[in-house]
């Protein structure tokens, strides 16, 4: 690959992402591409700190909309920078659990705050490093719990995974528009399926991008 590709995984909660990133990864290593796999919050030094801070559920007041969007671009910007811009630069294949729609779905769509306001910081953050394709697994968001519900029981110790069923239904018609309004980057996967269903679609929906990618490198 003459330059890198980027792939980021979308979805919430228990949609099956961490699954089909490590699925897809082991497989593409395997053809022996050069794969570097990363997530949000997280990825670098920094990152992680700032995801534990993010999950910690034991704040006298958790912290408010602002400063939790705020936390979120910080991890990013410095992911961005310290790993998945040398990495496209050195031609590897970068796929990222999570990445800015994220942003748009939980603290725009859920947490109500403006996407006039979000849209400019988060290109701050990012500046031109925009995925080349996003899967976003679709889910019912009552499964999505009881999946994670099934690996942690009910009290979870992350203040994201605590929010209602309602938070996470508006979560996922922020995910819906945002594929609506960028068809051509989206592709969209019913989550429902069984894990090898999903992940053999991905895999066939990414060797077609790729191939569409090449050609116009
Ligand atoms: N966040 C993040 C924001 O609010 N704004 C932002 O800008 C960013 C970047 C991150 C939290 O931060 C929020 C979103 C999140 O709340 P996280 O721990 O990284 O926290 O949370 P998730 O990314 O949601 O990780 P989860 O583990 O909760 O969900 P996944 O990765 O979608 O699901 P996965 O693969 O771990 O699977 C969950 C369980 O379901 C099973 C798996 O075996 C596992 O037990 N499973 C399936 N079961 C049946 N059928 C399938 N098809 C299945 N696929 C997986």
């Amino acid at each position: 690959m003459k330059r890198g590709i980027f792939v980021t995984f979308e979805g919430s909660e228990g949609a099956g992402k961490s699954t089909q990133v490590s699925l897809l990864t082991e497989r593409l290593r395997k053809l022996g591409l050069p794969v570097l796999t990363l997530r949000e919050p997280g990825g670098t030094e920094l990152g992680e700190e700032i995801r534990l801070l993010i999950r910690r559920v034991d704040f006298a007041i958790a912290p408010c909309a602002e400063a939790e969007l705020l936390l979120f671009l910080a991890s990013r910007a410095q992911l961005v920078r310290e790993k998945i811009l040398p990495a496209i630069h050195d031609g590897m294949l970068v796929i990222c659990d999570r990445y800015c729609d994220s942003t748009i779905a939980y603290q725009g769509a859920a947490r109500s705050l403006s996407l006039e306001k979000i849209g400019p910081i988060n290109a701050f953050a990012v500046g031109k490093c925009i995925p080349n394709i996003t899967f976003l697994l679709d889910l019912d968001p009552a499964e999505g719990l009881r999946r994670i519900h099934l690996r942690h029981g009910k009290e979870s110790d992350d203040r994201m995974e605590r929010e209602s069923v309602a938070f996470f239904e508006k979560v996922r018609a922020g995910y819906l528009n945002l594929a609506k309004r960028e068809p051509d980057r989206f592709a969209v996967l019913d989550a429902h399926k069984s894990i090898e269903t999903v992940h053999g679609e991905i895999y066939d929906l990414l060797c077609q991008r790729l191939g569409d990618l090449m050609e116009s490198n």
